[in-house]
């Protein structure tokens, strides 16, 4: 136990799920609260398709954040797997977060989350977010159709992009943490081993560079990370997995132009997460319709 703690009777800790439909900023929020990108977002919706842990350290307290990804009725193997992913999440934390977009409500989603809520009885704070896109009168109306779904723990309106009242949504989840040490050591900030994010932000550069159905069909696995030595280069082997040959030439682009850019983005990412330069080589491969292949998934880390 730490100094810190043996002089706090009072630490405080717990997990905190981000439970939400596709889109509505749940990654956004989990970087902010961590002062760092462990999480990759875009516009696209379902994003993340893994629970993604980050943990927030206070003087008194620390907590333990889990994004998770979208939850949305969902078809393909891929996307029923990382919707259990999302909800297998709310069994085993103290406190439940739902987040939505003030802005695009998803009555769908977010009615299938409500009724979730109600089987597995943990205290539970909406947070709205996106409140930088709507005015005051609308934000109200919102609050007020909300407070009848559920009987919420706290309701907070936030804009997770640019910080608006995140230290209120932590006071509010400070004061519903149960009692308990820190689960992390201090300079702790995920569980996740740098080669899952850095395939990660490989795969965040094709949502946001590539259109159509390509991030849907696009996984990405890491074939080979150098180990960090001082002063020297991180060399990475990755491959992008498409489910077409059609694909695999969209992703690498006339004359390897988009290839380039996802690994130059991508690198410049990484190198800012590793702290040294890095050299990244792509590879494209056509895995034929992996994201509905149930073995293909585990392979693949889903
Ligand atoms: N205007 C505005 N945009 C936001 C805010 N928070 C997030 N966004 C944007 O909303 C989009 C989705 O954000 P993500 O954090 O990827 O959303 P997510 O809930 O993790 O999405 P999935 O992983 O797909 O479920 C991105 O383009 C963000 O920049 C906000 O407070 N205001
Ligand atoms: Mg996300």
């Amino acid at each position: 136990m730490s100094d810190i703690q043996e002089k706090l009777p009072e630490f405080k800790s717990g997990f905190v799920a981000i439970v939400g439909a596709p889109n509505v900023g749940k990654s956004t929020l989990l970087n902010q609260v961590l002062g760092e990108k462990i999480s990759i977002t875009s516009k696209k919706p379902q994003t993340t398709r893994n629970r993604i842990l980050g943990v927030v350290h206070r003087p008194a307290s620390q907590l333990i954040f889990l994004d998770t990804p979208g939850v949305h009725r969902a078809k393909r193997p891929l996307n029923i797997r990382i919707v259990e992913t999302a909800l297998s999440a709310l069994g085993n934390v103290d406190i439940v977060l739902v987040m939505i977009d003030v802005a695009n409500p998803d009555p769908e989603s977010e009615g299938f989350i409500v009724k979730k809520l109600q089987e597995i009885k943990r205290p539970v704070v909406l947070v709205l977010n996106k409140i930088d896109l709507i005015k005051k009168p609308a934000l109200l109306t919102i609050m007020d159709n909300w407070t009848q779904f559920h009987p919420f723990e706290a309701i907070i309106p936030i804009s997770a992009i640019l910080g608006d009242q995140i230290e209120e949504l932590i006071k509010a989840i400070e004061a519903l943490l149960p009692k308990g040490p820190a689960f992390f050591p201090e300079e702790t900030i995920t569980d996740l081993p740098e080669r899952f994010i850095a395939a990660e932000m490989i795969r965040e550069k094709v949502f946001r560079l590539t259109g159509q159905e390509i991030p849907y069909s696009t996984a990405v696995t890491i074939d080979s990370f150098s180990e960090k030595k001082k002063g020297s280069l991180v060399k990475i082997d990755a491959t992008i997995h498409v489910e077409r040959s059609s694909q695999k030439g969209m992703v690498i682009g006339k004359n390897g132009s988009m290839l380039k850019m996802i690994g130059t983005e991508a690198r410049k990412e990484i190198e800012r997460m590793v702290g040294t330069k890095v050299f990244l080589k792509l590879f494209v491969r056509v895995h034929k319709n992996w994201s509905k292949d149930t073995k293909a998934l585990r392979k693949l880390g889903y």
